[in-house]
């Protein structure tokens, strides 16, 4: 049992200088805190993230609203209250909001009172109070796993889309380093590839400063929008990248991409249009590009490959691909498992991408992770565009045996933040740690 003294909220800033939502809670002599992070390419279906719209402040995208809603709805609903666990505290906290995708309160302040609670509950069951692997164990409890798995990382090192401006379609090119024995060793080598990455882009006279991710965003060519081929530059320039650095690319170090393209499109009919490299594309023109690239380039992995009101697209790019490549659902599944059910069931995607504040509270998280996991589709455990120092997804990625995280490139403290607790999980976890490299894609 454990019983909530007393609730503490604030509102700090994000890493793009936005505020957000952090909460503390208090029991007896133990604290624990907690950020919600925020998304800038989101999903319709996404838990609503609640902004004061008060244009006087920080241009409208305030959270003072949902401060008072933990002070005002949420402290005195628990604060004297003992609870059992997790899932008991969340269903109070979704009977309190009582919308399907918490509109009423914001998951920006129900998800940080949650993810608080885990925190607070994983160190009230250690009795040190500080080991290092206390939360990691105690979600690997909840979750019903070894908790012993360090993912391996999908690092961005090329951001496009809305979190640069570049005028590239595609949001994320990511690095995958596979090949390896350790989830240190293949962070690694992935951080020589950005360094090596920075150097050739820097030789070519291209910028190096880096977009909302911690990726290279530099701009390719003059056009706003990026032309014919400059998808494939990039990609080229990844391989350059891996190669200078000395690793080599497929066996070592693949590639994977999120084209968040629900950005780049627009409804039709019942289908999709998509705007690319200054055309017009269907989505069947689209998967065969995706089918052309995989062929060209060592790609394991694709991320919203087509939009989140393309199921029909979907479909084929699933018949086409699905047992090539990891082919994984973002704005599509938005990790709601009445989403996910949908897609297992039309056999749509075979990867969840897995973020938090989509949902809203711990408990729902893991019920999807679960839900995918019994249907065999891998999960990626992911970060948004918009963080903190906070680094939950670390200790998450590791308790639920999730094989995969994506959490950005080698700069910028709050992507960084993840990849050192996770050098710190796996230092804890000493003989015990795993890590499946390859192994994570055997499906494909
Ligand atoms: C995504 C995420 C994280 P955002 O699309 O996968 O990389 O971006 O947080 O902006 O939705
Ligand atoms: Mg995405």
């Amino acid at each position: 049992m454990l019983k909530i003294d007393q609730v503490v909220s604030r509102e700090v800033l994000d890493s793009r200088g936005y505020p957000t939502v952090e909460v503390e809670l208090i029991s007896g002599s133990i604290r624990a805190s907690a950020i919600v992070p925020s998304g800038a390419s989101t999903g319709e279906g996404e838990a609503l993230e609640l902004r004061d719209g008060d244009a006087k402040r920080y241009l409208g995208k305030g959270v003072l609203k949902a401060i008072a809603h933990v002070d005002r709805e949420i402290a005195p609903a628990i604060v004297g209250r003992e609870f059992h666990n997790q899932a008991i505290f969340d269903d109070l906290l979704r009977d309190l909001d009582g919308t399907p995708n918490k509109s009423k309160l914001g998951a920006n302040s129900i998800l940080p009172v949650s993810m608080a609670f885990a925190r607070l509950h994983a160190l009230n069951l250690d009795s040190s109070r500080i080991h290092p692997l206390a939360l990691t164990e105690h979600l690997a409890g909840l979750f019903g796993s070894r908790g012993v798995t360090l993912p391996v990382p999908l690092m961005n090192v090329f951001n496009g889309g809305k979190h640069a401006d570049n005028g590239i379609a595609i949001q994320e090119f990511m690095i995958i380093p596979v090949g390896f024995d350790r989830f240190s060793e293949a962070l690694r080598a992935g951080v020589e590839v950005f360094h090596s990455l920075k150097k050739i882009l820097h030789k070519r006279g291209l910028t190096t400063a880096v977009g909302d991710e911690g990726g290279f965003a530099p701009k390719l060519g003059v056009e706003a929008e990026a032309g014919p081929g400059s998808h494939e530059k990039v990609l080229t320039l990844l391989l350059d990248a891996i190669e200078t650095a000395g690793y080599r690319a497929g066996s070592q170090i693949a590639l994977a991409l999120d084209c968040a393209s629900s950005e780049f499109s627009k409804k039709d009919g019942n289908g999709c249009v998509y705007q690319f490299e200054g055309s017009p594309r269907t989505s069947a023109d689209m998967v065969q590009l995706y089918e052309k690239w995989v062929s060209q380039y060592p790609i394991l992995s694709i991320e919203d490959g087509l939009a989140e009101h393309d199921w029909e697209g979907w479909k084929l790019l699933t018949t086409r691909l699905g047992s090539r490549i990891q082919l994984v659902g973002d704005d599509l599944f938005v990790t709601n498992p009445e989403y996910l059910k949908k897609g297992i069931e039309r056999g749509v995607a075979n990867s969840l991408l897995v973020k938090l504040n989509q949902i809203g509270t711990v408990t729902e998280t893991l019920e999807a992770m679960r839900m995918a996991h019994h249907s065999n589709y891998t999960t990626v455990i992911s970060h948004r565009s918009g963080e903190s120092e906070d680094s939950f997804i670390a200790d998450l990625a590791v308790a639920s045996d999730a094989g995969q995280i994506k959490t950005g490139s080698a700069s910028r403290t709050d992507r960084l933040a993840k990849y050192n607790q996770l050098i710190r999980l796996e230092q804890a976890l000493g003989t015990r740690a795993k890590f499946r490299g390859r192994e994570t894609f055997k499906s494909w």
